[in-house]
């Protein structure tokens, strides 16, 4: 039985999102976390290092940060088909993204958002600016990160764009838009909604 370890309306949200796609067998813990103005603590019940969420533990196996659960779970149900599997044509995209996502369009977005420069396009990641157009050019390629297929990537790059689109740090793009119409429509994304709120 998984474990996810969550907070309402955060990065763990999209996690029931995935586990509603895998219908997978999972309770939800809810925990404590910092808050921005400072106040909370870390939970001693959350697993990741620094008490953030997501995390899961799969009958005693932990695993944190968004895209190792992502990739541990699609891996974890196959027969769902929501990850190319080693050996697969599109794992090395799947894993690409899945790593571009933390290392790149996250740190991008959040530098914009908080209006802290990034320091060099040769550091570890890049300006919005530049990183957007990449992925831009990715989604006119199909209507899912890895072309005609959905996958937990989606999951997670949908979920940050549907959060973003309209922010005003988010340069207008038809293509993310209507990507960010087909994801939120899925079922899954209904039910993972409803049931944080419940
Ligand atoms: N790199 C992590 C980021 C997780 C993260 O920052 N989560 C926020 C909630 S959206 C959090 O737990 N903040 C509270 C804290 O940092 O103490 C991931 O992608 O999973």
């Amino acid at each position: 039985m998984i474990t996810l370890y969550h907070r309402p309306k955060s990065r763990s949200t999209r996690f029931i999102f995935l586990l509603e796609e895998l219908e997978a067998p999972y309770t939800v813990q809810l925990v404590n976390t910092r808050n921005r103005d400072g106040s909370g603590a870390a939970d001693p019940a959350n697993p990741h290092p620094h008490g953030k969420v997501p995390a899961i533990s799969d009958d005693g196996v932990v695993v944190f940060e968004s895209p190792a659960i992502a990739l541990y779970l699609t891996d974890r149900f196959p027969q769902k088909r929501l990850g190319p599997l080693p050996g697969e044509a599109d794992r090395g995209a799947y894993l690409s993204w899945l790593a571009y996502y933390t290392g790149v369009l996250e740190p991008s977005l959040m530098s914009k958002f908080m209006s802290v420069e990034v320091p060099r396009g040769t550091a570890g990641w890049v300006a919005l600016e530049e990183a957007l157009p990449a992925v831009i050019g990715r989604l006119s390629l199909g209507p899912y990160v890895l072309g005609e297929r959905f996958s937990a990537a989606d999951v997670l790059y949908g979920t940050t764009f549907a959060m973003f689109a309209q922010a005003p740090i988010m340069p207008k793009s038809a293509i993310i838009e209507e990507y960010v119409k087909r994801i939120v429509a899925r079922p899954a994304y209904a039910r993972a909604l409803a049931k944080e709120t419940a």
